[in-house]
């Protein structure tokens, strides 16, 4: 409602000026002198432009000054200080070019507005003009880019062999983390073919790996080490966004994606930085990926290494929470699997039964 009112005021405010541009036109036309015919408008135009300069840095400035903290969250990983860096120098020097190129066309269409018996003068080139305006912007930009590709190739290097490696899957409209168990620490196989309402991550049971992964629905950090996490998406684009380590990366399907980098902050320690006990990290979806879109949030938690291990080791093994589907676990690694996704021996009773009795119904 405020909105309408507020945009209301400005169409209003618009038709004002239009009429008084006209009505100031008008009355220059039923004047007899010449020139007062071509410059009235010229005037007001010139000092709009001053106007509408001064309104516009000013709104420019100001906000970015006073809404600086809510686009400008803490930074709590270890390349996210060097990104910060290169991100404000390159801001500090869009913004100069900006404000002088921004004051020059103002204060040019102001100065330079119709005068009586005034002359343009001719001025066809400068070659050293030409030169400097050309040179130094590709020099600055040269540097910009290649700094920023430095960055950036070293964030997409590949992650080194210890790192914590976690998988985060989205779909319309949830994320889901996939975490490698604690008995091997490597995330297992998957097939998309796999897929179905209960194997959410068509985990490969033929793979060792996977029998003791877990999900997760929330996001468990360890603090100061390596984390890779791979992306991938499930239906349509989604992209992962965790605004306070600087951390973007599109989710694709068809196409895994990843991301390393090193958390620095603990969730307690961010608090107590932001002084807000309530403060949560959170992981958004920034691909509008449709109608459920904004609903797609998940919780972050960075904890110090051991408590990340204890969650860890509390964690129930997908497999334990589906021992259907040990059927699909070859013969041969059946038992390891058991043991590895901590399923109760007295289970294995049920498995051959399950496996003759498929066979018998061919
Ligand atoms: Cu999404």
């Amino acid at each position: 409602m405020m909105n309408l009112i507020i945009g209301l005021g400005v169409v209003l405010l618009l038709g004002i000026f239009f009429l008084i541009f006209r009505l100031s036109s008008l009355v220059s036309l039923a004047s007899d002198k010449k020139e007062d015919q071509v410059t009235s408008g010229n005037s007001i135009n010139a000092t709009l432009f001053i106007v509408f300069m001064v309104l516009s840095l000013g709104l420019f400035f100001w906000y970015s000054f006073a809404y600086f903290d809510t686009y400008d969250p803490p930074v709590a990983s270890e390349h996210g200080a060097w990104t910060d860096t290169l991100f404000w120098i390159t801001m500090g020097i869009s913004v100069v070019a900006f404000v002088i190129i921004s004051i020059i066309m103002f204060v040019f269409a102001y100065r330079f507005q119709y005068r009586e018996g005034r002359r343009a003068k001719f001025y066809p080139d400068n070659h050293y003009l030409e030169l400097a305006w050309t040179i130094i912007p590709a020099v600055v930009l040269a540097v910009l880019i290649f700094t920023g590709l430095r960055a950036w190739n070293d964030i997409t290097s590949p992650a080194s062999d210890d790192a914590e490696v976690i998988e985060v899957i989205g779909q319309q409209f949830a994320w889901t983390a996939r975490y490698p168990g604690t008995s091997d620490n490597r995330l297992g196989k998957y097939d998309f073919r796999k897929i179905d309402a209960v194997n959410e991550f068509g985990l490969d049971l033929t793979d060792k790996n996977s029998h003791d992964d877990f999900k997760a629905l929330e996001l468990h950090l360890p603090k100061g080490k390596e984390v890779l996490l791979k992306i991938r998406a499930k239906d349509v684009l989604h992209s992962v966004f965790l605004p306070h380590f600087r951390l973007k990366m599109d989710a694709v399907p068809g196409m895994p994606t990843q991301f390393k980098f090193t958390p620095t902050k603990t969730t307690a320690e961010m608090r107590a930085e932001l002084g807000d006990p309530n403060f949560n990290y959170e992981m958004a979806c920034t691909e509008i990926c449709g109608r459920g879109h904004f609903s797609m949030r998940f919780p972050v938690i960075v904890e110090e290494v051991e408590e990340y291990e204890k969650w860890k080791a509390s964690q129930e093994a997908w497999l334990k929470q589906n021992p259907d589907y040990l059927d699909q676990v070859p013969l041969s690694l059946r038992e390891a699997a058991m043991i590895k996704a901590g399923i109760p021996a007295e289970t294995v009773i049920d498995i051959p039964a399950k496996a003759s009795s498929t066979m018998g119904s061919h």
